[in-house]
């Protein structure tokens, strides 16, 4: 039996297959794709995931695309270490919860981390190269040029915190329906894992804005004290370790 990830270190979607990979201590070889330098797009790399994201993995040869079907995938083959609850309607909560992850903070962490991260080397590019950058993404042609070159606007930013805040309002939620201290009550989901990233990269980027929500506090200390966080986020998954002027900045943001 033979794991390899294409991921990238501090793509939030790859740190959650990395998480659950390392909660059932299956090994893994990783491949690591630069981003910037658009390995994703490369066309043996379309062959496995035609979106030109990344993660993708690859199971003896099997290959399983996109972060969350990736966890789900590894907990229906190893189920060991299991992240799904036993009961159908707990099941469907946590899809649910998945999905609003998707929707709304995974989403939206995007906006500040284009805007702090990438978009000084997308400055640097001609327009005839950034556009045909934003052009060759199957996934982010409309988000590429709806940020340009000139970044995100303001009101777009204020509307991705917005959207975070209340992410985090919806955790603080659901942790006191179900009494905690994990989304779902007392035992970690992927719910849990598929959030987990986007709060990380807040943390950050300095704009943790969960300090008044104590059950998402405790969430958050809990996420990082469990097992299998260390080696998710080796040295160099975090944004500000590749880009230090982004602890600076986000303050100004
Ligand atoms: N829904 C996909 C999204 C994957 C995704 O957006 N990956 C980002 C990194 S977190 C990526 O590869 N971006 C490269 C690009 O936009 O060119 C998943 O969860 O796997």
């Amino acid at each position: 039996m033979a794991f390899t990830l294409y991921n990238a270190p501090q793509s939030t979607c790859s740190q959650r297959v990395r998480f659950v990979l390392n909660a059932k201590k299956l090994a893994f070889d990783e491949v690591k794709l630069n981003l910037l330098e658009g390995d994703q797009l490369k066309p043996d790399y379309l062959k496995l995931n035609p979106n030109g994201v990344v993660p993708t993995l690859d199971h003896d040869g099997a290959i399983v695309t996109d972060s969350t079907v990736i966890t789900e995938y590894l907990d229906e083959v190893f189920p060991a270490v299991s992240f799904t609850p036993e009961q159908p309607h707990a099941r469907a909560r946590m899809r649910a919860l998945m999905h609003f992850t998707d929707e709304m903070p995974a989403a939206s962490v995007r906006v500040p981390t284009y805007n702090l991260a990438f978009l000084p080397r997308f400055q640097k590019m001609s327009r005839e190269e950034f556009v045909a950058l934003a052009e060759s993404k199957p996934l982010r042609r409309e988000f590429m040029m709806t940020m340009g070159q000139t970044g995100f606007l303001q009101a777009d930013m204020d509307a991705a915190l917005s959207r975070l805040r209340r992410s985090y309002e919806r955790m603080d939620r659901e942790i006191a329906a179900s009494g905690g201290p994990w989304l779902l009550g007392k035992d970690i989901t992927l719910a849990d894992v598929a959030i987990m990233p986007a709060l990380v990269r807040m943390d950050d980027l300095n704009m943790a804005q969960w300090q008044d929500l104590p059950r998402v506090v405790t969430w958050f200390d809990n996420v990082r004290a469990h097992p299998a966080f260390a080696p998710t986020y080796y040295p160099g998954s975090l944004l500000s370790e590749r880009f230090p002027h982004l602890k600076q900045q986000a303050r100004a943001v």
